[in-house]
């Protein structure tokens, strides 16, 4: 039968959920060619092990002392973390009611026991296969074709998770709004080929210089690219902007017909949402791209706060 070619680096993720280790281990020995198989023998295991380990696909018994299947279903269906998760369900239970409840609650599937091996790798590789496609469209919508990093959608996504775990834990939340100055005056006298490889180079380096896993840069639109800074304030704003654009400089593009530098210069506008937050998403938006109109305005190649 045909392996499983992940889309991205590493091996699906399997959870098998069941109370009785011999069907673990059965299942184990059947599946972990195809993806690396991890166990749980009771829901609240199934469910901590979902959260931090976030399974391509789960093997869920139905029949378990505590929390059954379905229940352990339901609250990972309940919880956004977990709610993608394809189920399939592995039971004894063999009335047609039973698979109904199953399909109700979302599961994908549902398998009954006594199983045939072959039947049960074909559907587990089925859906693990559709699982990293659709994982794999979902990285592509959210990713910029041009330079490879978050688009405008992947940004306002990321915004949002950020806004509520810096509210959750308290802490400030700075956002950068980042323009490539004189940019029109660079495609006119060197081309959009040479333009576009500019946007590459910029993105690229706006990256690398982010050095906290949890900032991130994302194509905004055109050549305005946004950062998101979680737990900085505004001083510490202030410093990776500065970063940001001696990175640029750094890199040297040769710009002639700026007013601002014969190199390529960014202007950049920060706001920085305090702990206690307060502004919406539109508003801390407005915000930062006022202070970059100010950049602007001001001369350009400088920060705004
Ligand atoms: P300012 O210093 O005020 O920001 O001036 P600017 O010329 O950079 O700003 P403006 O908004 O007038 O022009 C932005 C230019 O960016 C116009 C557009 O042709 C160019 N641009 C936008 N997206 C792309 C792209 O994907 N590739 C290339 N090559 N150019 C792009
Ligand atoms: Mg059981
Ligand atoms: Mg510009
Ligand atoms: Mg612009």
């Amino acid at each position: 039968m045909e392996r499983l070619k992940p889309f991205f680096h590493g091996r699906p993720k399997l959870l098998v959920v069941d109370d009785q280790p011999i069907n673990i281990r059965v299942l184990h020995e059947l599946l972990r060619p195809e993806c690396d198989v991890f166990m749980a023998t009771h829901g609240e295991q199934a469910l901590t092990i979902s959260r931090e380990l976030r399974p391509d696909l789960i093997l869920l018994d139905v029949v378990m002392p505590g929390m059954d299947g379905y229940e352990v279903c339901r609250r990972l269906k309940a919880n956004p973390e977990t709610s993608e998760i394809p189920i399939i369900f592995v039971t004894g239970k063999s009335h047609e009611d039973d698979e109904a409840t199953g399909f109700e609650l979302g599961a994908v599937d549902f398998i009954r026991k006594p199983f045939n091996a072959l039947v049960v790798r074909a559907r587990v590789i089925n859906h693990l296969r559709l699982k990293l496609q659709s994982d794999y469209l979902r990285q592509m919508a959210l990713i910029d074709g041009l330079t490879s990093i978050l688009n405008r959608r992947g940004f306002d996504e990321r915004f949002d998770a950020a806004r509520a775990q810096a509210q959750r834990e308290q802490k400030p939340l700075s956002l950068l709004m980042i323009d490539v100055d004189y940019f029109k005056r660079y495609n006119d006298q060197y081309g959009h080929l040479r333009g576009d490889q500019c946007l590459r180079d910029v993105a690229q380096a706006l990256a690398n210089t982010l050095n906290r896993p949890y900032d991130l840069v994302a194509r905004f639109g055109g050549e305005e690219f946004a950062a998101l800074l979680p737990d900085t304030d505004e001083a510490g704003a202030r410093q990776v902007a500065e970063r940001l654009q001696e990175a640029i400089k750094r890199l040297a593009i040769e710009h002639r017909s700026s007013d601002v530098a014969t190199v390529l210069t960014l202007s950049i506008g920060s706001a920085t949402l305090p702990p206690n937050g307060g502004a919406g998403v539109e508003q801390h938006l407005n915000w930062a791209d006022e202070q970059l109109y100010r950049a602007k305005a001001e001369g350009r190649d400088r920060i705004c706060s």
